[in-house]
């Protein structure tokens, strides 16, 4: 008799629970095993409402509703198939020490990247994203950021120590990412102009192109750049993600967001996160929902790139 299928509602009950099931059994080294999803429950890095700590267990949950679907719409294979995907669980650290988490986290990712991982992040403020690229530059000469958000996060006031605003103004000092060749995406809030050299594609200018020409313009400015990708879920409008610390009225739907996503396929993904997520100021898994359903079509794009190659 063939074995019952897996599901992720197979650990539910349990009382904890997988991204999509994919349950490690073994080492999260093991040749084997191609993308590891690592939860990262930080959010001392917020400016305005925390909460983005709890996110990681909040997504997971979330993503038991996805796993009944064997062929997801609009795919003509199953992810699993063609990736062996493990999640690894929340990093440990003291909540309340933002060293121990940068730590923490770069040793994490710096285990990973030498045994040829594709990291899949769930934050977490947007914070963790800085330690994540200070490990995927040691491997790459040039990174490009699709970068999805409300905010550049490139704010630069000398004083202000680090937030979770500040992470691509200092990634770029650092020298981890080429601006250039970088992409922000929904943008719709001030920031200093001057501050940074990405092609920022505004929430106004999403409204006024269709997703083809979106697409287009995100594939001029990376080319076959390794490219990292960050969701801040705040990218989307407030309507379809309500569970964040800063939202802001004029974003993105969830359509819009994974019509965009899938038009990434073949570009050449190196690791990406989802951010912010604020499970108190959800309602009803909206957020949660969201950020699993497009961390879920990440791993597709990367699976449909690799199928293409
Ligand atoms: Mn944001």
């Amino acid at each position: 008799m063939p074995a019952p299928q897996k599901t992720a509602s197979d650990t539910v009950f349990l009382g904890f629970t997988f991204f999509m099931g994919c349950e490690l059994t073994g080492s999260y080294l093991d040749d084997d095993i191609d993308v590891v999803v690592s939860g990262v429950p930080f959010d001392l890095s917020t400016t305005e409402r925390p909460g983005a700590r709890l996110a990681p267990d909040a997504i997971r949950q979330a993503s038991t509703h996805l796993a009944w679907e064997v062929n997801r719409w609009p795919w003509d294979f199953n992810v699993f198939d063609q990736l062996r995907v493990v999640d690894c669980g929340n990093l440990r650290f003291d909540p309340t020490a933002r060293e121990q988490m940068n730590t923490q986290l770069r040793l994490h990712a710096g285990h990973l990247l030498e045994a040829q991982k594709v990291m899949l992040t769930l934050g977490g403020d947007h914070s963790i994203t800085l330690p994540l690229l200070r490990e995927y530059a040691k491997k790459h000469d040039s990174i490009s950021l699709i970068h999805f958000d409300a905010h550049t996060d490139t704010e630069m006031e000398p004083d202000r120590i680090s937030n979770h605003g500040t992470v691509f103004y200092e990634a770029v000092k650092e020298g981890l990412l080429d601006p250039e060749r970088s992409v922000q995406i929904g943008i719709r809030t001030d920031y200093v102009r001057d501050s940074h050299r990405f092609r920022v594609l505004d929430a106004a200018w999403l409204m006024d192109h269709n997703p083809a020409e979106i697409i287009s313009e995100i594939r001029r400015v990376v080319g076959n750049n390794p490219a990292y990708l960050t969701f801040d879920i705040d990218c989307l409008d407030p309507a379809f993600a309500p569970g964040t610390g800063t939202p802001v009225i004029g974003g993105l739907t969830t359509g819009l967001a994974l019509k965009i996503i899938r038009g990434l396929v073949g570009c050449n993904l190196i690791g990406m996160d989802i951010v912010e997520v604020s499970p108190p100021f959800d309602h009803s898994e909206i957020t949660a929902l969201a950020a699993a359903s497009l961390s879920l079509e990440f791993l597709y794009v990367l699976a449909a790139g690799r199928k293409a190659r």
